[in-house]
């Protein structure tokens, strides 16, 4: 099963704001009228019910979103970038690539729906129109559109299932699976039949259960024997297990306790889980000569079991009976834990401030804002520069610079500019 995999993603540029005028028949003064530059596209997230797999990400690992348009005369303005949304199976957690193994998520897609911004596309920039005042009525600025965010994710799936069915190989696990939901597995006499987790759902008294079969748990698995530990992850996110043993082997009690420290060598909290011991293959008559006997071999341990033969049905539904029972029980006490591993939604990154510091004799600008209007502007013409001279003001950079101890005549450079400050 592909259930792990990291993925480049790239918003929208923002479009950039036009610096354009009317050109009008017999209108000497045309105003202002450049458009301002469409948004960036933004690259989303969102959980789906109806893929149950990252195999979509397995060859295609880039995604961009579309930049802004930029502005044009006649104030019309830049179309959007178009979004990139990226269908994801619920249950897929995003981390960011820096934090792996971290526990600062980016999103838990718990639930279908609940679409998550993972970059988000550059504002478009203004035109010049936005920039004319009662002084300044011809402005020859406008902005440019902000730069794109970029990351590099990692998705991750974790199953959600209320039930977990795990087991020895062979023990019967896809057969009860078949029997209780639509779901079809494989089903053969020889383990490892079944290699990556399986989902159905069943209907038990008017409620939709999720039950998974957790295959590959053996001996050894969480050290990655067999199939590995990769499946066990999912187990973590189910409420309730039904633990199959098979009815016909040489000792179901032992069997029990050899899974049960795998599972809890590979996670201590999986042992813990709410677990329905249940004995399949009882339709076999090896099996029914012992019934008494396994059932009071597992009192003698503490455990009450179930008897099923997953094949003909008898005893299912009374497992499944109970294991409704026990989810309601589960789902009453764990409520406050589960509201705290919903979704963490990426925060808008923050526009700077302005900051000013010297590198030789150079006060060097960094002020993003102003940097998107200065960098396609001729500063040496000097309408130009009174004009740019204003936004420096509004945004706070000549006192800034002031404060720095800029004097007249000083080198000024912000992004790809250097002028003289006057
Ligand atoms: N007689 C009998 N045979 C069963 C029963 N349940 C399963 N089997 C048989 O046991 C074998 C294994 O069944 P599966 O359902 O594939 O077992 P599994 O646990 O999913 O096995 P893996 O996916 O390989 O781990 C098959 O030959 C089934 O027909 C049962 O209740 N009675
Ligand atoms: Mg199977």
């Amino acid at each position: 099963m592909f259930d792990w995999t990291e993925i480049r993603v790239k918003a929208g540029k923002g479009g950039d704001g036009a610096v354009s005028f009317r050109h009008e028949k017999y209108v000497p003064f045309g105003g202002p009228d450049g458009g301002d530059g469409g948004d960036g596209g933004n690259v989303i997230i969102e959980a789906s019910s109806s893929i149950t797999s990252l195999r979509l990400f397995k060859h295609k690992r880039f995604f961009r979103a579309g930049d802004g348009r930029n502005g044009m005369g006649k104030k019309r303005h830049g179309k959007r970038g178009k979004d990139m949304v990226l269908t994801v199976p619920v249950g897929t957690v995003v981390l960011p690539k820096t934090q792996i193994g971290g526990d600062t998520l980016i999103a838990d897609l718990a639930e279908p729906g609940q679409p998550v911004v993972v970059a988000w596309g550059g504002k478009g920039g203004l035109g010049n129109v936005h920039f004319t005042s009662a002084t300044n009525q011809a402005p020859q600025i406008a902005q440019k559109g902000e730069a794109r965010e970029e990351c590099v994710l990692i998705f991750e799936l974790k199953l959600i299932a209320d039930i977990g069915v795990i087991g020895y190989p062979n023990v019967g696990k896809s057969t009860l699976l078949a029997t209780v939901s639509a779901a079809k597995p494989k089903i053969a006499s020889y383990p490892f039949t079944t290699l990556e987790p399986v989902l159905g759902v069943a209907e038990v008294s008017g409620q939709s259960l999720v039950l998974a079969e957790i295959p590959g748990l053996i001996d050894g698995a969480h050290l990655g024997r067999g199939l590995g530990h990769d499946f066990l992850r999912h187990v973590t996110r189910t409420k309730v297990l039904i633990h199959l043993i098979d009815g016909s082997s040489a000792s179901p009690v032992e069997d029990m306790v050899r899974v049960n420290t795998e599972l809890g060598l590979f996670d201590s909290a999986l042992a813990k889980k709410p677990q329905l011991v249940t004995v399949n293959k009882l339709d076999l008559p090896q099996v029914k000569v012992r019934l008494d006997k396994i059932k009071d071999d597992f009192r003698a341990v503490g455990i009450s079991s179930f008897f099923i033969s997953a094949v003909t049905g008898e005893g299912v539904s009374e497992l499944m009976a109970e294991a409704v029972k026990i989810l309601g029980q589960v789902t009453v006490e764990r409520g406050g834990e589960e509201e705290v591993l919903k979704k963490v939604f990426h925060p808008r990154p923050r526009v700077a401030g302005v900051r000013v510091h010297k590198e030789g004799d150079i006060f060097v600008v960094v002020a993003p804002r102003l940097e998107r209007i200065v960098a396609r502007v001729d500063m040496s013409h000097p309408v130009v520069y009174s004009q740019v001279r204003r936004e420096l003001d509004r945004l706070g950079v000549s006192q800034a610079l002031r404060k720095a101890g800029a004097k007249p005549g000083d080198k000024v450079r912000c992004g790809s500019l250097e002028w003289d400050w006057l």
